[in-house]
């Protein structure tokens, strides 16, 4: 079965959040999502724009949303499950910078090793999509009126850009040492705070390290398995790079009780990988 349909509804839904992020207020909702960030309306309307679309798609069994408690049953006899972060970022469109949409793409439940395919939409000056599917990283963008597809996506041995999440006081000490060390050897600050556009920027300048790690007010880092995590990292290794946590385990490896756990994540080429596992003692 293929996967056309669900990567169509993916561009008619980017389409649509496109349209409500430019037109669209941008006051706050009064209601919390599941990790109890404040929700916009806009990442309310994205997540109902997405689970318009899929429900049409009798090939999905199920849905998950990061701005959802639980799980979603839209088909019982489909086949995939697919979980999303409707608009990641949102908190960054007050100041106009670009923010994403990410999707996991299963055959079976919600776990890394049953992973398909992802995609990511970045919402910027331009309107841009990526998928990681049968080996291959693919890159579009959309001119006059169609998604073009542009090279293959693969990251270098080494690249020069760091963007290095978290508050800083609450770093380890080793971590805060490698990023220092990075830094020393003349990678590049690049940081906006958009997990999409950050990552995205990495692709596509050779490669680099974007790191969340576990910090003193957040042992198990900010960014969800399911919903942030697990798609970028099958991007990460797709296009030829690592992607691990802090004990130097393959984030694809990593189970997933609960749909809104996080962990630390390191994504990057592999000569950066091979600094984090040095830096936290797991090479
Ligand atoms: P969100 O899902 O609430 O938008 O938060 C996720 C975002 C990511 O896009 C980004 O990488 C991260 O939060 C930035 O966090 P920080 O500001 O702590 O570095
Ligand atoms: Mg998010």
């Amino acid at each position: 079965m293929t996967l056309k349909p669900i990567f169509d509804a993916i561009e008619r839904s980017a389409h649509r959040i496109r349209d409500a992020i430019t037109n669209e207020d941008l006051c706050y909702s009064q209601q919390c999502n599941s990790t109890g960030d404040m929700q916009l309306k806009l990442d309310i309307q994205s997540d109902l724009i997405i689970a318009e679309e899929f429900s049409k798609i009798t090939a999905i069994k199920a849905i998950a949303s990061e701005e959802k408690e639980e799980a979603e049953t839209l088909h019982p006899n489909g086949r995939y499950m697919i979980a999303y972060d409707p608009l990641d970022g949102s908190s960054l469109i007050d100041v106009d910078l670009s923010v994403g949409s990410i999707f996991g793409i299963y055959d079976g439940e919600f776990q890394a090793s049953n992973m398909l395919a992802s995609v990511y939409v970045v919402y910027g000056p331009r309107l841009e999509l990526v998928t990681a599917y049968k080996g291959g990283v693919r890159h579009y963008i959309f001119r006059h009126g169609r998604f073009m597809e542009q090279e293959t996506i693969k990251l270098n041995e080494k690249g020069k850009l760091n963007a290095p999440g978290g508050t800083q006081k609450h770093w380890p000490p080793h971590h805060k040492k490698m990023i220092d060390g990075l830094f020393a050897e003349g990678y590049r600050l690049r940081y906006s705070g958009g997990m999409v556009p950050d990552l995205h920027q990495i692709l596509l300048k050779g490669g680099g390290l974007f790191s969340y790690p576990g910090t003193t007010d957040k042992p198990e880092g900010k960014l969800r398995k399911l919903f942030e995590v697990f798609p970028f990292a099958f991007v990460y290794e797709t296009a030829g790079g690592e992607a691990i946590d802090e004990k130097g385990r393959r984030l694809m490896e990593l189970s997933c009780d609960d749909p809104h756990e996080t962990t630390p994540c390191f994504f990057g080429s592999k000569y950066e990988i091979s600094k984090v596992k040095a830096a936290y003692d797991v090479d």
